[in-house]
């Protein structure tokens, strides 16, 4: 199959990586050639093709940080903090985080697949054709591994690729308010020997926080990790400087995530690491941040910056990539260049995928097509979708 009258972002090479009269030729899934018209090869020239009338075309987008899958909502809480009252202290409380997961515990699969479906069909529509998906909401072994079935039968019912992330360490259970440590050892650890068991884990996170873990109590969960052969990331400096990125950084990390109180020495040691920074501006608008993430830093020390929409019910109530990468934009100041390869090239490479987030021969066959005359237009309307069609796995989705 040929797409002609194209122009393409195959985000390959130096920026968008633009040829402006392009063709695409996909075969059983992949790209099998991309470049100018006038180039291609004439043994492939016979084929099916389809005009898309000057449309661009960009890699399939990947949302490489949400929550999607939950019950409940937090609309109360959001209606708390605008009363007054902090992120932190919801959680303090008791609400926050463990509201969501006293309606998860309260979920099945199927409830947990429809609840997540509406949600994952918002990505969708924008073009979204992978999307990470965390656990976290459970924190018992059986609900953990609910959450991780309920993300991977997102496959079954949609076009998209799902890639979990197994994270019990997000918050402590009210039943181990205080001992922290013995949750790490009762049940997130074996949770995530079972689910791993069970092939439910593609990568394990961590919520490096005062509300939520130490260093130390991450570096044992990245520790049981590694033994399985997982590769880790991290929530770290979402809300203070914790230490949690020169963790991330010294376990290799695929990334670390938020990272707004991130200093100059950690976009160093990330770039040591080779770990991406993932912005999250969602989380930063919803909870009113100021602490701007070091940007200039991560470029300055070539970190790759991803962005995602950490889309959950409490501190990012955001369902539309496009949106994050206008606020990449706008409130971090990305280019809108950087904000779309946040959001295809250096977002696989924050989950560790080889075969997506870029056009050239070999890559999986994931296309956005979109009616606008430039790429900088992505992130450049707010509240505006030009998705025409998506792509998935070489046929129209
Ligand atoms: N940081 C976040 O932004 C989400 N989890 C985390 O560790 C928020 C989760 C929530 O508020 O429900
Ligand atoms: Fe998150």
């Amino acid at each position: 199959m040929l797409l002609t009258n194209i122009q393409v972002a195959t985000m390959d090479g130096d920026g968008y990586g633009l040829i402006p009269d392009a063709v695409i030729a996909m075969d059983n899934g992949r790209i099998d050639w991309v470049g100018p018209r006038a180039d291609l090869p004439g043994d492939m020239a016979g084929q099916d093709s389809r005009d898309l009338d000057g449309r661009l075309v960009t890699p399939g987008l990947i949302d490489c940080h949400t929550h999607l899958v939950h019950g409940g909502d937090r609309a109360r809480e959001f209606e708390m903090r605008l009363e007054g009252a902090s992120y932190e202290e919801i959680a303090r409380a008791g609400g926050g985080i463990l509201s969501t997961v006293r309606d998860t515990r309260a979920a099945s699969v199927e409830d947990l697949v429809a609840a997540a479906l509406p949600r994952l069909d918002a990505l969708l529509a924008e073009g979204v054709c992978t999307v990470e998906v965390k656990s976290g909401y459970g924190l018992d072994v059986e609900t953990e591994l609910t959450m991780l079935r309920a993300a991977r039968a997102l496959e079954r019912h949609r076009k998209v690729r799902v890639v979990t992330s197994f994270l019990g360490a997000h918050a402590i259970p009210p039943d181990y308010d205080g001992r922290a440590d013995d949750y790490l050892e009762v049940v997130c650890l074996p949770a995530l020997r079972a689910a791993h068991d069970e092939g439910l884990v593609d990568a394990v996170d961590g919520f490096c926080e005062g509300i939520a873990f130490t260093p130390a109590q991450i570096g044992q969960v990245f520790e049981a990790a590694q033994a399985l052969g997982l590769p880790v990331k991290l929530h770290a400096e979402q809300l203070s400087h914790l230490g949690g990125a020169a963790l991330a950084a010294r376990y290799g990390a695929l990334s670390a995530d938020h990272v707004e109180y991130a200093t100059e020495d950690d976009a160093r040691a990330l770039a040591r690491s080779g770990s991406v920074a993932t912005l999250l501006p969602g989380a930063f608008y919803t909870l009113h941040e100021t602490q701007l993430p070091p940007v200039a830093a991560f470029r300055g020390h070539g970190v790759p910056i991803a962005l995602a929409t950490d889309a959950n019910p409490g501190s990012s109530p955001l369902f539309s990539l496009l949106l994050a990468m206008n606020m990449g934009c706008t409130l971090f100041r990305l280019t809108p260049q950087e904000a779309l390869c946040g959001t295809t090239r250096h977002a696989a490479l924050a989950l560790g995928l080889t075969e997506a987030g870029r056009i050239a021969p070999g890559m999986r066959a994931d296309l956005a097509v979109w009616d606008v005359g430039h790429p900088a237009e992505l992130p450049y309307r707010i509240g505006f979708n030009p998705l025409h069609h998506r792509w998935f796995d070489g046929e129209i989705a």
